[in-house]
């Protein structure tokens, strides 16, 4: 069952309180995104890096509805949902340059960094895999009978995996307090969503096992905090799972070596000057009375604290020789 996305049509839906912290939050991954696309071109970030921007509003949207004790899980695009998990630009930069005051003390890298504190379980470089581990977060929400909803974020080229399915069913079975979100942003590296999936319409593939579902304006912050408080109602009040579709999109390469020959410059020019999410946020804003003053005001300030996670980052020593050592076996 695919239901209206109302939020989109019945126009505002947040106070002035939340939408002014969904723009800080949305200005927070964005500019941090930014300083670590700088950091990569100067050699100080190795391995992978895979860039969120374009697509904030669809975790600060989902942020905006969630409460402590929720879990969430991603793929190797995790640094907004970290920052957005209330992790520290600090400890995510630091762990980004190799450092020993990052979150996995310098050895995880983008892809791999962890909070238990926050709830935030990764971080997953295998395609899909965040799919099973979250669903099993959500079983563990329900086996210790704790009021906690598990958010599992996947992106259009995992919808597919043959794990994502016995996921649904299992959390369709036992009613799982699951939150299943599809960054749909139409590409997987280089493959376009058409010439990868069967299923047209991604919003509808939790319908074999029952799963309720919204299509969602994912470049909408507003839409999305409408949908995803639909869904989490759900979930929280124990029926079980639900499946939101995020209309988004990124406008930087899959990861910093990507030639983007796979879709024309048009495309992204287009989304970014009609359907940017800070842009269409902040223009709303302006007609309700707040000033580009204020914006200024703010966009410094967010500025300065990633400015500050950079110097950190760098500051930070590499990790000591013995931790080669450590991490590498939980004994439970
Ligand atoms: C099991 C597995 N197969 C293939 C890959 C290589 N790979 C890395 S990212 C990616 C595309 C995934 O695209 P999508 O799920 O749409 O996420 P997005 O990068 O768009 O956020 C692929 C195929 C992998 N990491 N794991
Ligand atoms: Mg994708």
């Amino acid at each position: 069952m695919t239901l209206k996305n109302k939020a989109s049509k019945t126009g505002s839906v947040l106070t002035s309180e939340q939408k002014e912290q969904a723009l800080r939050d949305m200005l927070l991954v964005r500019r941090f995104e930014e300083k670590a696309g700088q950091l990569y071109g100067m050699g100080l970030i190795g391995g992978f890096c895979h860039l969120y921007i374009g697509q904030e509003a669809v975790v600060v949207g989902i942020g905006l509805v969630m409460k402590q004790g929720d879990r969430s899980i991603t793929s190797y695009r995790d640094h907004g949902q970290m920052l957005v998990a209330g992790m520290t630009p600090r400890g995510v930069m630091a762990e980004l340059t190799g450092r020993s005051g990052g979150y996995s003390h310098g050895k995880g890298g983008s892809m791999h960094m962890f909070s238990r504190e926050k709830e935030f379980y990764g971080g997953h470089g295998i395609v899909g895999a965040q799919v099973s581990i979250g669903t099993g977060l959500a079983f563990a929400s329900k086996y210790r009978d704790e009021d906690s909803v598990s958010i599992v974020y996947f992106g259009d080229g995992a919808v597919n995996q043959g794990q994502v399915y016995e996921s649904f069913n299992l959390a369709a079975l036992l009613k799982l307090p699951c939150l299943y979100v599809i960054e749909n942003n139409r590409y997987g590296m280089g493959t376009s969503v058409e010439r990868a999936s069967a299923s047209k319409d991604l919003s509808q593939n939790g319908s074999p096992w029952g799963i309720p579902s919204l299509k969602v304006d994912g470049m909408n912050v507003e839409a999305v905090y409408g949908a995803a408080k639909t869904a989490m109602d759900h979930c929280r009040s124990g029926k079980g799972p639900f499946l939101l579709e995020m209309e988004t999109y990124r406008y930087r390469g899959h990861s910093m070596s990507d030639p983007a020959k796979y879709r024309p410059r048009s495309e992204v020019d287009d989304m970014r000057s009609h359907h940017d999410p800070i842009e269409m946020l902040k223009s709303e804003m302006l007609q309700e009375g707040y000033t580009e003053e204020a914006f200024k005001a703010l966009d410094k300030e967010i500025k300065e604290i990633v400015q500050d996670s950079a110097i950190f980052a760098q500051e930070s020593p590499l990790p000591d020789e013995k931790e080669l050592w450590t991490d590498i076996l939980v004994e439970a």
